[in-house]
């Protein structure tokens, strides 16, 4: 793809196991251009989920890309953290190897304000996967990037769902004032949140089609799932671990990976069993100044083959059996299309 015209996003995340496939998505996918990766507080410590990424970019051999720390606490509330999901580590499971890379001496909310003020108005987009922290800063600090950013698409929420109380998901709920500045900012926000996600299942199909590839990069999204699964399984009761992370990025590839329904959208800060819930206002029709736009349906097998496609363009096959393991899964997939 002609390189001026590849989508420019900044990656907001919290690494994460379904945040590293985001990573690999973005960075894998030839329409996509990185611009920057920075990480907040949220399914562990800003120390952690920090060093996971830098362990995802040494894994992906993602270079010449910032990678910032941001906000360790969130605006309001104390800390909280996803262990029962993620683990001690935030990304248990794959063993992580140090990394060589260096972050950016920038705090993130300055990095992402630079990045989005040195681009052409409307041809930056934010992909926030992680509590809303960061971008609610850069909104506060340079309103101005509010106007200039193409539009916000973020992984949160749940119009009909939740994952960390009965209405609310983890990404709001743990810093839902920043959540309503992200919101209520007049810029077009996408949110692919719960309905969307728990359509993302990693079923045995998709990890056989993962581990057909035969790559480090593959062997390392393998043994994410792995943990993942049982975690999901054994937290939430999912037979098949929703990876959601990704569906924001797979959005801005191509939109028509998902259909999406334009609906009012705010977030509930007051409510005593209602905190962090998006509440989406689905009668018809909606104002014409709607800005917030939900996730509905997942084309599951584009969306797989998205993520799969960038993993296999990031390694080369291992030495142990890797390349061996391609040709097989070619064959056997040939002889499936049959
Ligand atoms: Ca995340």
């Amino acid at each position: 793809m002609d390189p001026n015209t590849r989508k420019k996003i900044i990656l907001d995340c919290d690494p994460g196991h379904d945040d590293a496939v985001a990573m690999l998505l973005a960075h894998g996918n030839p329409d996509i251009e990185l611009l920057a990766v920075t990480t907040v507080v949220g399914n562990q410590t800003l120390e952690k989920v920090t060093r996971n990424a830098l362990s995802v970019a040494t894994i992906a051999g993602i270079t010449g890309v910032p990678f910032a720390a941001g906000c360790d606490r969130p605006l309001v509330r104390t800390i909280e953290t996803a262990p029962s999901i993620h683990g001690d580590s935030g990304m248990d499971g794959p063993e992580q190897p140090e990394s060589t890379i260096e972050l950016d001496p920038r705090h993130a909310v300055d990095l992402i304000i630079e990045t989005v003020m040195a681009h052409e108005p409307g041809t930056v987009t934010l992909v926030p996967t992680a509590g809303l922290t960061n971008i609610a800063m850069a909104a506060r600090k340079e309103p101005r990037i509010v106007e200039r950013v193409k539009e916000v698409v973020l992984m949160g929420g749940g119009y009909h769902v939740g994952n960390w109380s009965a209405v609310a998901e983890f990404n709001i709920i743990i810093d839902p004032e920043a959540a309503h500045i992200v919101f209520n900012e007049k810029w077009p926000v996408v949110m692919v949140g719960l309905d969307l996600t728990h359509q993302a299942l990693a079923t045995d199909e998709v990890v056989n089609n993962i581990a057909a590839i035969g790559t480090k990069p593959a062997k390392f999204v393998l043994e994410l799932m792995e943990f993942f699964k049982k975690t999901y399984k054994d937290a939430q009761g999912f037979d098949f671990p929703p990876v959601h992370d990704p569906c924001a990025v797979a959005y801005v590839i191509d939109p028509s990976v998902m259909t999406t329904r334009k609906v009012p959208v705010d977030i509930e800060l007051q409510g005593k069993l209602t905190l962090g819930m998006t509440v989406a206002d689905f009668r018809a029709p909606a104002p014409e100044d709607c800005h917030t736009s939900v996730a509905v349906d997942l084309d599951h097998k584009k969306f797989w083959d998205l993520v799969t496609d960038a993993i296999q363009r990031i390694g080369e096959p291992t030495h142990d059996g890797g390349a061996d393991a391609t040709v097989i899964a070619e064959t056997v997939l040939a002889g499936e299309s049959n």
